[in-house]
């Protein structure tokens, strides 16, 4: 093993999941149906027009996947709750099952020695929300604060860290814009503005919540997806060109809560007439301190300093290595750069990284609907029945080494979550995406680690990248 791949004592090894990626257990419970149920019941909008319904079956699970997280020696555990399950219409009705649900959950976490990590938002508002105009109105700011300080209220005593939402870009502009997402719709760009603006003040809300019930020790952050641009070539004017081009696409969302003063003056110029409406009390609360801030890794984009010092995003060429899913480029140098620009540019006081993984789809020629929830990982199975995915330890091994470059480099990253724990319900993509250590066999509900795991296993126990 090569030592300088260490990682800092007590750096927080992880896996990730979501509530509607995995739990299923839909209609069960008093549960309210969610935006997801209801973009995958429509015609056309996810693959194999599959959705969460059932999903890896984890409401009645749970108990064998942390007793297999804990065979594999995962210590941290970030999860989300389901906000329907909790609140099914969006309004002040409580389910009382679902709190008993979340509370069972908990208890079984922390029996297998699991930390829990908690996301309040993860792409599920309850659909009757959605009904009543979503994150659109300002009324479902108010909804999603009473729905966190009562989460906070009854799990904080045991949850001790909070992620308010996940990915606010990839739900604004998949879900309200581009009409990929749930909830599907296509927004003008006025509305998609205030509908950003509601998720960053949701944020808010939820650091509040966790301020004012999260007892002793309780820490808070936002998960981010910053689109991550790389210098083509690591020499100071294509450096800055890359940093130039992270600030522009960044600023909007990572300055208010970061740098104070509200949203950058360029930001407001560029959305002229659409601009979002907005209250310097909104913004005191967007931008009051957090403890830390999840990031989410998975690509990156390069930039060249063109001839006239101008900084240039640069096309991918044909055969650039990538995941099954097309917009996966393997990218490793994006979790150094990623996490430099961020804290170059933001004053952020500790960086986890929330999710890194890889997904990977069918065999080619593999009939689809059905049949390919059997997936591709299943198809590389060698004659021992073992799950050979020696392409996913290798994405994860050279971002792993990207990490331990920006560690190395002075940026305080507390720890790292690898997506996902199992194969899931990954939205629009359906079943064919699998991004799990562990293998799912979604028609028998098999769970089957994967060589990946066994490889993440020996990464977690001895603290260094192998
Ligand atoms: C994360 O999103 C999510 O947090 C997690 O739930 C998910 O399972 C995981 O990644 C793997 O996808 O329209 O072709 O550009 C990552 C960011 C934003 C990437 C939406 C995929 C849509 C594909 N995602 N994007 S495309």
């Amino acid at each position: 093993m090569d030592s300088s791949f260490s990682f800092p004592a007590g750096f927080v090894w992880g896996t990730a999941t979501a509530a509607a990626q995995i739990e299923g257990a839909a209609a069960l419970d008093g549960r309210g149906t969610s935006v997801w149920d209801t973009f995958a019941g429509q015609p056309g909008r996810t693959k194999d027009g599959l959705g969460p319904a059932v999903a890896c079956d984890h409401y009645h699970r749970y108990e064998q996947d942390f007793a297999l997280m804990r065979a594999l020696g995962v210590k941290h555990y970030r999860f989300s709750l389901s906000w329907s399950r909790l609140f099914p219409d969006g309004d002040e009705r409580r389910n009382p099952a679902g709190f008993v649900f979340y509370h069972r959950l908990i208890d079984a976490m922390l029996a297998h020695g699991l930390t829990p990590w908690c996301t309040f938002y993860h792409w599920d508002m309850p659909q009757a929300l959605e009904a009543r105009g979503g994150w659109r109105t300002r009324e479902s700011t108010a909804a999603f604060a009473a729905y966190a300080q009562a989460a906070v209220a009854a799990f904080g005593g045991r949850v001790k860290h909070w992620f308010t939402l996940n990915e606010i870009p990839a739900f604004v502009i998949h879900g309200h814009k581009l009409g990929l997402h749930a909830p599907g719709a296509m927004e003008p760009p006025k509305v998609v503005n205030q509908v950003f603006h509601h998720a960053l003040l949701a944020h808010g809300l939820a650091v509040q919540a966790v301020r004012q019930h999260g007892g002793p020790g309780a820490k808070v952050g936002l998960v981010h997806n910053p689109e991550i641009t790389v210098p083509f070539a690591e020499t100071p004017e294509h450096i800055a060109a890359a940093r130039t081009i992270f600030a522009q696409t960044n600023e909007h969302l990572l300055a208010p809560l970061f740098n104070g003063g509200g949203y950058p003056a360029s930001y407001l110029e560029r959305c002229g007439a659409d601009a979002p409406e907005h209250t310097p009390e909104d913004m005191t609360l967007i931008g009051q301190p957090t403890d830390f801030l999840g990031l989410n890794v998975y690509r990156g984009h390069f930039v060249r300093a063109g001839a006239d010092g101008r900084p240039e995003l640069l096309p991918l060429p044909e055969g650039f290595p990538r995941a099954q899913a097309a917009w996966l480029h393997h990218v490793p140098q994006a979790m150094f750069w990623g996490l430099k620009f961020c804290a170059e540019l933001y004053r952020v006081p500790e960086f986890y990284i929330a999710e890194n993984g890889v997904g990977y789809h069918d065999a080619p020629g593999m009939p689809a609907h059905l049949e390919s929830v059997h997936g591709w990982d299943e198809a590389a199975r060698d004659l021992s029945g073992e799950i050979l995915d020696l392409h996913r330890c290798q994405y994860l091994r050279t971002y792993l080494q990207s990490l331990h470059r920006a560690i190395a480099a002075g940026v305080p990253v507390g720890g790292y979550f690898l997506w996902s724990f199992m194969d899931n319900f990954e939205w629009a993509d359906g079943y064919v995406s699998r991004f799990g250590l562990v293998h799912l066999n979604f028609t028998t509900q098999r769970r089957t680690p994967k060589l990946s795991a066994q490889w993440y296993a020996e990464v977690m126990r001895r603290n260094a990248v192998i």
